[in-house]
């Protein structure tokens, strides 16, 4: 125990003091003492960097793949049609990049329609289980931080459409944030301790303290289609991603994206060893980001997009006992109270936070898989504030134009220069679900939404 925690006990009133206590008393003080003094950051980055090589992967628009695209496509549309595909969502994190004080799945994104991100990727998880005539269900976690406001919002607009069985929320766990210097646990308030969520592989523990496994089994769920809420290019529930990780026998596929510069924020999936892993961009040595292949291209090229299949069996068999995974630490900005009760709101990171990431569980996989996708099709995340470069809603905006315009004008229509246009997943979600919807002179020339109910 820390004494320092009780300092302002005194103050809280008896009910609220005891439970204080008794959050004090389930909380592991040695685990924390071993997360500060370093535990699992003894990985010599450098060492396995230096062993890393390009995984074993379906690289995009190349004929001397594995398989296919067409045997993809149509082993994953076998998948889907057989309804024993389920998707999962990771929404509990925290977003302090976007400066948004409420669960990223609510921004309003949509560049023409204000639609909320939520409201875009489910959307396309009801477009692809119509495409194929079964529904697909969704299994979104949440955490503290962002449980109670999601699941308020998604009761408000009917779950934008899906079906309430097909819905299940299930929290992650939380893990307490220390002060950078002392070690010591810091308060957000008298008688609260500063949590954090877990990380996204927090979810290992809290999907099986959930439903979802039964779930997971009644349905008959054989893949399980994972991605993030930042992004509304995610090609959910992609046919030929399935059917690649389907035909290569693989238990984890990632989607990944080239890296071009070194110094992008992803991380890269690589090969170690005969086993796949993703070694996070800030664990990454700056010289092995940099190798080079003798074609010029980066040698460590697979930048994770964090879009994944998993075989529903092999998660939930590691899903018991948390897989094990390792918790990572994370400089950030904290707020807490000092010694005097004040709450302090830093403006330099003062503490560390320790997450676990979904990804460590992909060594453990004995077959995985990379497939290559177009980032202009796949991957446009927002992950900042207005006004960055990259990543921000109207960068984000405008990738979602482009990919509409792209689009439309492929099926034939004439979009006019600079004209904003936007497409609703239940419109059409892919290349050819939009062309198939196209009527042949369509003009666009001013701000325009396609939804399901347009002309
Ligand atoms: C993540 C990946 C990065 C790259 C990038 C692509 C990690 C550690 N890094 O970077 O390699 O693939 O995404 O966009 O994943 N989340 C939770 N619970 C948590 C923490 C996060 O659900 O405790 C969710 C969060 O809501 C979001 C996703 O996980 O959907 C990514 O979280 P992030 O923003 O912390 O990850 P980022 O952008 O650093």
């Amino acid at each position: 125990m820390q004494p320092h925690l009780l300092e302002h006990a005194e103050t809280l009133p008896a009910a609220e003091r005891e439970r204080f206590l008794a959050q004090l008393r389930s909380i592991d003080f040695a685990k924390i003492e071993r997360l500060v003094a370093g535990e699992s950051q003894t990985d010599d980055w450098a060492a396995i960097a230096a062993k890393a090589k390009s995984p074993r992967s379906i690289r995009l628009n190349r004929t001397d793949n594995e398989f296919t695209l067409e045997a993809a496509r149509r082993r994953g549309a076998e998948a889907l049609r057989s309804g024993h595909v389920g998707a999962m969502l990771v929404a509990g994190g925290q977003g302090t990049r976007l400066g948004f004080d409420h669960p990223k799945g609510m921004y309003p994104l949509g560049p023409v329609s204000e639609a909320f991100l939520f409201q875009i990727l489910f959307e396309k998880l009801r477009a692809v289980g119509a495409r194929y005539g079964v529904t697909i269900p969704l299994f979104l976690m949440t955490s503290p931080a962002t449980h109670d406001e999601t699941v308020a919002f998604l009761a408000e607009h009917d779950r934008f459409g899906l079906r309430e069985e097909d819905l299940v929320v299930f929290c992650q766990g939380t893990m307490p944030a220390v002060d950078e210097q002392t070690g010591k646990l810091l308060l957000a308030g008298p008688g609260e301790l500063a949590l954090s969520p877990d990380g996204h592989g927090g979810m290992l523990a809290a999907l099986a303290a959930s439903r979802a496994p039964q779930i997971i089994r009644e349905r008959g769920l054989k893949q399980l289609f994972y991605f993030q809420v930042d992004n509304p290019l995610a090609q959910v529930c992609d046919e030929a991603t399935l059917g690649y990780h389907l035909l290569a026998e693989s238990e984890v596929t990632m989607q990944a994206v080239p890296k071009h510069d070194p110094a992008e924020k992803v991380g890269v999936v690589v090969d170690v060893d005969r086993r796949m892993m993703v070694i996070e961009y800030s664990d990454l040595p700056a010289e092995h980001a940099a190798r080079r292949a003798p074609d010029g291209t980066l040698e460590l090229w697979a930048g994770s997009i964090a879009v994944h299949v998993f075989d529903a069996q092999f998660l939930l068999k590691h899903s018991t006992g948390d897989g094990g995974l390792p918790f990572h630490r994370a400089r950030k900005k904290v707020p807490h109270l000092d010694a005097k009760g004040n709450l302090i709101e830093p403006t330099e990171p003062n503490a560390l936070k320790f997450e676990k990431f979904i990804f460590d569980l992909a060594p453990a996989a004995r077959s995985a898989l990379v497939v290559e996708v177009d980032p202009a099709e796949a991957f446009a995340p927002l992950k900042n504030a207005p006004g960055a470069k990259t990543d921000s809603p109207e960068w984000v905006r405008a990738q979602m134009i482009a990919q509409a315009t792209r689009r439309l004008e492929a099926a034939g229509a004439k979009v006019a220069a600079g004209t904003p246009v936007e497409i609703s997943p239940l419109f059409g979600y892919d290349a050819e679900t939009v062309a198939a919807r196209v009527k042949p002179g369509m003009t666009v020339d001013k701000a325009t939404y396609l939804s399901i109910n347009a002309k």
